[in-house]
Order: C-alpha cells, then sequence, then structure tokens
C-alpha cells in the first residue's frame, strides 16, 4: 500500500482527561490493599490504564448523542438511527441491539446452538464463557498460516462440519485481538458453512483493523478502501455479531445483524428473556445512540490510520527494546512467561503488579486464569499521544531490564477467574520510571480540515488571503489564537453540567470568589464576560482625563480602554522587547529608567497606574522577571501609583521564573504566581487564555475596597450582576475548576514546553523566529521571511495565507495590516516587528501535530523566493486586519 504512515492526529483534542500520577509509595500502597492484583485498582490510582474496551475517545459527535438519547422503552429513535447505520456502513437489513458482546454470544447459543454442538472457531478468548454452555469448541486456526494467523484451516474446518454437530462456525475478526483473517479466507469459510448448512458468525468488534491489515496484506485489496473492505467482510458472514466498546467506541453496547429475517426473528423473540426489547436490547438510549454514531464514524479511512501507525509504532518501540511479545491490533502482547520465567504460574500477575509498581501503569489479563502466558497492553483507541505511547513503551523495557529483581507473587486466595486472585509480594528494588507528559488523556476528539492544496488554494483566493475569513471547517491545524480554545477537562464539563443556573447569586460565584483568591491572593474579586470588559471598568474608574498609563508594549483593547477613558499610553518596555534576535530572557520587563522618566516629566500625580502585562502578548509572550516586578512596585508605592497587572497570562509568566531562574527551580507555579500577585495593587484577566476557560474574564483588586465597589458601580450597568459579570452560572463553575487546573506544574510545564519545542523545530530548519522563544506562540520573523518583499507589499499578510496554502496551519498576521496607517499622513506605519503568529491553543494539540507544523512551514522556507507580495483589494478603516481583503500581486 503506498499511502504514507500519517504524521499527526486527523483530530484536535476537544476534552481531556486528568491523569493520576501516584507517587511510588502511593502505588505501594495501593497494591498492597489490592491484593497485589491490579485489576482491583481503581482508575485514580493509575497513570494509564492499557485496555481498549470501552476506554477510546469519542468523537464530539458521539459525545452530543449521550444527550440525544432517547430513553424511550419501545420504538426509539436512537434505534432507528442505529438501523440506519446498520444498514449504511456494515450492508444488513437486520439488527438487535444487546447489552454487550456477552448478550450477543449469549443470543446466538440461545437461539442457534444446541447444547452438544461442535462450534469450530478460530478465537480462544471466548473459551472461558463458551465452554460452560455444554459446547465443544474446536480450534479451527491455520497456525501454518503467515500472515493472516487468523485464517481457518479450511481442511479441519470441514472435518469437524461433516461431524453435522456444527450449527454455526466462529470466526472472530482478528481473533483475539493479535489474529487477522484474510477476505479470501473468509469467503472459503463462507462456501463450507453454506455447504453444509452452517451459520457464519462472524464477531467484528475488531473488523476495522482486520480490514485495515486486509487493505495492507491481501493481493488486490490495496486500493479498496476502509468501508467497503467492512461491507465485504459483513456480507460474507450470515450474522455479524459486535462489541460496542471496541471499534464503535462507545463504552457499552453489542449489536447482532443479519440479512436473514428469520434469523433475526429468533434474536428478536430471544432477547427479550435475556437482554430487553429488540428496539434497545439491554443499551440505555444514549449508548445505542453513541454505538450508532460509532458505527457510522468507524471507517473514517485518516482515523484508522491513525490508530494503527499508533499500535505499530509502539509495538515496534516494545520490540527494539527486547520485549517478548506478540504483536496486536490494538497493542502489543507481552509474553510475561518469558520476562519471568522464575515467576512460574504466577508470571502474568507479577509482571502486571511490577509495572504498575515501577510506573503506575496498568495492563491486566482478566478473565479466567489459564496457562498462555499473554499479559495484553491494548491502546485505548485515540485517547493517548504517541509521546505518552513511547513513554509507556519505555517503562516496560525498563522492567524487562530490571526482571531478574523482581521474585514471583505468592498465592494467598484463588478461584478459576483472574479477579479471584489475591496474593503476596516482597517488593522488588526497581529504578522507578517517571512520566513527563501531557497530564491528562483524551476523552473527546473533533475531526479536522483535510483540505487538498488546491482545495486550500481556493479557500484562501475566496478568503482574501485573509485567515480571519477562512470558516474554521477548512483548517487542518488552528493556530490562530489561544483565546477561547482551550480544551476543558472532564471535571470542567461535570462542574458546568452541574451548576444550578440562577441570575442572583450562586454557589458556583462563592466557589469561583474562593479559587480566585485562593490562586492570586487578591481580596476583591470581580467576574466580567471577558478581558476586555474588565479593562473597560478599570480604565473608567481609575484614569483621569490626561493622565499617563504607562505600560510594557500594549495590547489593542487594553490601549483603546485606557484612550477612551482619556488616557495618555506610554510604551516603558525594555528596548530588547524590540528586537526580535536580541537572546535577553526577560523582554517583557519595563525599563526602570524610561519608567522613571515618564513618572519625573508629568509627576506622580498624572500618572493613573502602571499598566503591567505578564508573558507580553505582543513582543511574543516575553515574560517578566520577579525582580523587575518588585523592583516597579517597590519604586511605585512609595509614589502612591497603583500597579496593575494584565495578568491573562500570568500562569505561564510564572512557569518562565520557575524555569529561568535558579532560585526558583524548587518552587511550585502556584506559590510563584501569589508571589507575583502581591507586587501588585490588581489586575485584569482575560480568562480565555491561561485560566482555561473558552468564555470570562477578571478584575481583582488587592485590598482597596472603594475602587472594588466603584467598578461594580459600572458592571451592574455595562456586564451583568456582581455575582455573575453577564456570565452562565455554568460558565463560573468551569472557571473556577479552570483555575485550579492552571497551576498545576506539570500541566504548565508541558503547556510551555510544547510552544519551545514548535520554537526549536522552527530554528533547527532554518526559519526565522523571534527569540527565545515564548510561552504561548512563536513569531516567525517576514522581514528575514521574505527580504524581497517591502512592507508595503504586506509580507507577514502573505507569508500566513502561503502558510495555510502549505501546512492547512492558520496563523495570524501581526505587522503592516494590524498596525494601520498614520491618520494624519494616510501612508503605512511600516513597524519594526513584521510578524507572523502561531498561537498554540491549550490542550488541544500534540506535539505531532507540532512536528507537522514544523515540517510544513520549513517547506514553505525552501520555496520562499517564489513567494509574491499583496495589495488591499478592500480596506476597513478601523482594525482592517480583521476584515480586509486582498489580491495576490
Ligand atoms: C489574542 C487575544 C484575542 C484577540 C483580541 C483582539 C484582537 C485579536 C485577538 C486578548 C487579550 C490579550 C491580553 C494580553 C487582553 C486581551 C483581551 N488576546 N489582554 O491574543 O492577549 O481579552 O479577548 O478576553 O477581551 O488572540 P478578551
Amino acid at each position: 500500500m503506498s499511502r504514507p504512515s500519517p504524521d499527526a492526529e486527523p483530530h484536535k483534542i476537544k476534552t481531556v482527561r486528568l491523569l493520576a500520577f501516584p507517587t511510588l509509595e502511593e502505588r505501594k500502597k495501593n497494591l498492597a490493599d489490592a491484593g497485589f492484583n491490579v485489576f482491583n485498582l481503581t482508575p485514580a490510582q493509575i497513570t494509564f490504564d492499557m485496555t481498549s474496551g470501552g476506554t477510546s475517545a469519542m468523537s464530539q459527535e458521539q459525545l452530543a448523542g449521550q444527550l440525544v438519547g432517547d430513553e424511550a422503552y419501545a420504538g426509539s429513535r436512537n434505534f432507528e438511527h442505529l438501523q440506519r447505520s446498520v444498514a449504511a456502513v456494515l450492508g444488513h437489513g437486520y439488527v438487535c441491539p444487546t447489552h454487550n458482546i456477552l448478550g450477543s454470544v449469549k443470543l446466538i447459543f440461545a437461539t442457534m446452538v444446541p447444547a452438544g454442538s461442535v462450534v469450530p472457531s478460530n478465537g480462544r478468548d471466548r473459551m472461558d464463557v463458551l465452554t460452560p454452555r455444554d459446547v465443544e469448541v474446536v480450534d479451527v486456526r491455520d497456525r501454518a498460516e503467515p500472515v493472516f494467523t487468523g485464517n481457518v484451516d479450511l481442511a479441519r474446518l470441514e472435518e469437524v462440519l461433516k461431524g453435522g454437530k456444527t450449527p454455526i462456525v466462529d470466526v472472530q475478526a482478528f481473533a483475539d485481538g493479535q489474529h487477522p483473517i484474510s477476505l479470501a479466507n473468509l469467503r472459503a469459510v463462507r462456501e463450507l458453512a453454506d455447504k453444509h448448512g452452517a451459520r457464519l458468525v462472524l464477531d467484528g468488534s475488531r473488523i476495522i483493523e482486520n480490514a485495515w491489515y486486509v487493505q495492507r496484506h491481501e493481493t488486490g485489496q490495496a486500493d479498496r478502501d476502509i468501508r467497503s473492505l467492512v461491507k465485504v467482510m459483513v456480507k460474507t458472514s450470515h450474522v455479524l455479531q459486535m462489541d460496542g466498546a471496541q471499534d464503535p467506541k462507545a463504552n457499552a453496547g453489542g449489536i447482532l445483524s443479519t440479512d436473514n429475517p428469520s434469523d433475526h426473528e429468533r434474536f428478536i423473540n430471544e432477547v427479550v428473556v435475556f437482554e430487553g426489547l429488540h428496539t434497545y436490547g439491554g443499551m440505555a438510549g444514549r449508548t445505542l445512540e453513541v454505538v450508532a454514531r460509532g458505527i457510522e464514524e468507524m471507517a473514517d479511512e485518516d482515523e484508522v490510520h491513525w490508530v494503527m501507525h499508533q499500535t505499530e509504532r509502539f509495538t515496534q518501540r516494545l520490540r527494539d527494546g527486547g520485549v517478548p511479545l506478540e504483536r496486536g491490533c490494538d497493542g502489543a502482547y507481552v509474553r510475561a512467561d518469558q520476562v519471568l520465567p522464575r515467576a512460574g504460574a504466577t508470571a502474568r500477575d507479577t509482571f502486571s503488579a511490577a509495572l504498575y509498581l515501577l510506573c503506575g501503569v496498568r495492563a491486566v489479563a482478566m478473565h479466567r486464569r489459564g496457562s498462555e502466558g499473554l499479559v495484553p497492553v491494548q491502546i485505548p483507541r485515540l485517547a493517548m499521544t504517541n509521546e505518552q505511547l513511547d513513554q509507556v513503551a519505555d517503562a516496560i523495557v525498563s522492567l524487562v531490564q530490571q526482571a531478574d529483581r523482581i521474585a514471583g507473587l505468592q498465592v494467598v486466595e484463588e478461584g478459576p477467574w483472574r479477579d479471584q486472585m489475591a496474593y503476596h509480594w516482597v517488593f522488588p528494588d526497581l529504578e522507578p520510571f517517571a512520566f513527563e507528559t501531557f497530564p491528562y488523556q483524551i476523552h473527546t476528539i473533533e475531526r479536522v480540515g483535510v483540505l487538498t492544496r488546491g482545495q486550500r488554494e481556493k479557500a484562501i483566493r475566496a478568503a482574501g488571503y485573509n485567515t480571519f475569513l477562512l470558516p474554521s471547517a477548512d483548517v487542518t491545524i488552528d493556530f490562530l489564537t489561544d483565546s477561547g480554545t482551550s480544551a476543558m477537562s472532564t471535571d470542567q464539563w461535570a462542574a458546568y453540567d452541574g451548576a444550578k443556573a440562577t441570575p442572583a447569586t450562586s454557589e458556583e460565584y462563592h466557589r469561583l470568589m474562593q479559587a480566585w483568591s485562593d490562586a492570586l491572593g487578591y481580596q476583591y474579586n470581580i467576574p466580567t464576560h471577558q478581558g476586555r470588559a474588565a479593562e473597560h471598568l478599570l480604565s473608567q474608574v481609575m484614569i483621569e482625563p490626561g493622565q499617563l498609563v504607562p505600560g510594557n508594549m500594549y495590547f489593542t483593547t487594553t490601549k483603546l480602554h485606557q484612550e477612551l477613558a482619556g488616557g495618555v499610553f506610554v510604551d516603558v518596555i525594555v528596548d530588547e522587547a524590540h528586537d526580535p534576535q536580541s537572546e535577553f530572557p526577560w523582554k517583557g520587563n519595563i525599563d526602570m529608567a524610561k519608567l522613571r522618566a515618564a513618572v519625573d516629566e508629568r509627576g506622580p500625580d498624572h500618572v493613573a497606574y502602571i499598566s503591567f502585562e505578564h508573558s507580553v502578548n505582543l513582543a511574543g509572550g516575553q515574560p517578566v522577571s520577579m525582580d523587575n516586578m518588585k523592583e516597579v512596585y517597590a519604586y511605585c508605592s512609595l509614589l502612591g501609583i497603583p500597579v496593575f497587572f494584565d495578568a491573562t497570562r500570568c500562569v505561564e509568566n510564572a512557569y518562565m521564573i520557575q524555569w529561568k531562574d535558579p532560585r526558583y527551580a524548587h518552587t511550585p507555579v502556584k506559590d510563584i504566581l501569589r508571589e507575583m500577585m502581591m507586587y501588585g495593587d490588581g489586575c485584569t484577566v482575560s480568562g480565555k487564555k491561561d485560566f482555561l476557560i473558552n468564555i470570562g474574564g477578571l478584575l481583582a483588586f488587592r485590598d482597596n475596597a472603594e475602587w472594588a465597589e466603584e467598578c461594580e458601580e459600572l458592571l451592574r450597568i455595562y456586564e451583568g450582576n456582581v455575582t455573575d459579570g453577564g456570565l452562565a452560572t455554568a460558565d463560573l463553575a468551569a472557571i473556577a475548576r479552570g483555575v485550579e487546573e492552571m497551576v498545576d506544574d506539570r500541566y504548565i510545564r508541558s503547556r510551555v514546553q510544547q510552544t519551545q519545542l514548535l520554537g526549536r523545530m522552527l530554528q533547527d530548519a532554518g526559519v526565522p523566529i523571534v527569540t527565545p522563544v515564548g510561552t504561548h506562540a512563536v513569531f516567525l520573523d517576514a522581514k528575514r521571511f521574505l527580504p524581497h518583499l517591502d512592507q508595503e507589499q504586506y509580507p507577514a499578510q502573505r507569508l500566513a495565507a502561503e502558510i495555510f496554502v502549505e501546512t492547512g496551519v492558520r496563523a495570524m498576521e501581526r505587522g503592516n495590516v494590524s498596525k494601520g496607517r498614520n491618520p494624519e499622513t494616510g501612508e503605512n506605519y511600516r513597524p519594526a516587528l513584521e510578524l507572523v503568529r502561531l498561537t498554540i491553543p491549550r490542550r488541544v494539540y500534540s506535539n505531532d501535530h507540532m512536528r507537522a507544523v514544523a515540517d510544513g512551514i520549513a517547506r514553505v522556507w525552501e520555496k520562499r523566493e517564489s513567494i509574491k507580495g499583496l495589495r488591499f483589494v478592500y480596506e476597513p478603516e478601523k482594525l482592517r486586519f480583521f476584515q480586509g481583503r486582498f489580491e495576490s500581486l
């Protein structure tokens, strides 16, 4: 197959689930409490739970489907949806829902397989539940077949069929998760089944993975897409059974489908005995809906290729590290008996316990105890990044290298099922493995635009070469802004959903007040609908017409509100901030000499306040040092000049202090932030950035009740109630959670280091960027990127458009177009910084996305000389960058 392996996820992260990182001591205690049987551990005690059943990340459409669950007893619309999606994707005309795969098995055996039957199968993992049903399950897997190891030995099958006691042939797609079957073999099985009057029952729980394998490895199938392969496989069988918690990515549920009305009739008359009614089959309406949507989506070609790429990569890394294993379609199956030969019969559970002890990962063999020594290390579909999988693989490699230190578990209690086991153990002395990765897993995904280059060329022309005017559905990776684009956590959603709405005072308001004062240490906290609303109130209350407002560079909305209140902005940022190549680490600092000069010239009474931004956006996300904050505050408080922070990106700034200032290397970001905020009298915040929410803002004062009261007076007029600032109660709840999550050291480190990674990769490719790389964005230097274009030809605007065409990445122009024209002369301003901003949303993209972006921009860099300039065809008078349209020169 010529298709290259995908370089990044064909989706972005919509919702995250926070991970637990138990310490070594906690892991020991948890293990002991669990009787050293990791089955008994719970997700809150586990970092990565390596199992694929019911653990997949859903699409946002599936998640939305949960809420349109029609919880009717009979004839629900979700069932009708399931019928439609089964017909469309699987091609079967009849479907009977079941509560899960065991429900499907139960119906088939109750309706088709009398006691005493002989059931040939290519799988072993259902033995546990089939043998007690008084049937003989015969293994007919063809052990001689090297590629399609799940193929049925046809001669053996025919032998069994000739015995006359075989009503069904049980075939699994990717049997036991390890053995794919070829289309040709499946067809031959069908022929034999027909010849002997048996039904071919296909377990398609992993049909997607099998279809992918057929596409790759079966002669003549390379050009077929996954969707058509799935349909052919289903249509080759008489009956399909499917686990809703596998390929359809639901958390439960199952189906039985067929084209045969009399088989279907038998199922639906039996389903009422064991499962429910034929229109819900033991599934909640919401599960029906999620399964229906999952079936519709599961054959998405890009997604299938991504999932399988992850599996192959993971397995290869383990192999390269010397881990004995068998390949699986959903992960690796580790040969614990070979890793821990001394552990004997407890090798599998010993391996699981040791792995948890080493790093907090759970990999567990479930069901009945048996002799095969495999521990499945399965990948929850779409839920982990490659980086996380690499680290899990590395942890397992490290365990295998330390295997000789591990003694086997001693059985204390036993039973035939693995969950019944309990053990004693002396903890081995292992070198622990620490994860350094995103502290969250992917809970929900959002598919991204997948236009071809030609389609993107058309799209950017239609948008007048302005990335603001592109539909987001056409964008593959959206780096327009980090504002309001964060992925919420499941905890935030839970708080959001649980909020009791009111236009008056809510619990959520009180919780938010507590969260804000814990994080920032300020006494008066006023919610606003976003940052500019807080800026409006502060400017109106604190500025008298004609007063100076010195600031470290400016942000557009901030400066606008200062000017609307009659203030005069003075830039007192250090000179290095204006130099895209200066390596000064604290380019956000205020230049004390400039500040003194401004104050001395007009006198302290004519200075309204200092407007002091953390991690200065327009300078490139450049941080302020702790010393600078101290010095500014010490100087201003003596003179009675208030200092107000724009704390929109205060946590990123705090992390930079932890990273760059050795005195704070071991101080938690939470404490650094509290100290930073002490050197100010209040702040405005656009919560849409660091505070991990999609909407909301804050105006806070450290201790001045009078200012707070005046602001609240305006708030009632312009924003909403003092207890909501115009925000929904539910959003208050989401903010309160976001404020707790934002100061997690692992999170903020991974956030800023992701930006750093993108910057490093671009630098390595020779692409000119603003250095040092800041916290929320990487800024390309368009003057050095396109030196052959004059600023009148809008090089940054063109570069942003070109990057979209080449890579599907949407960036933002920050140069001549944004700066506008001098109203007196009508000339363009020609600012020193002519930049393109690649702004990274929080918790939304993986580091593979970063690599894809860097590679794409490197390609643009290679052909930079052929890039032409732009001219305006439509130029609005105000803020022309939003609506302006261009054509190519
Ligand atoms: C960004 C934004 C959003 C934006 C705003 C205006 C034009 C283009 C993009 C907004 C900020 C900010 C700082 C430091 C205040 C605001 C306004 N940034 N201070 O970077 O960065 O907050 O949007 O919540 O009203 O894309 P608001």
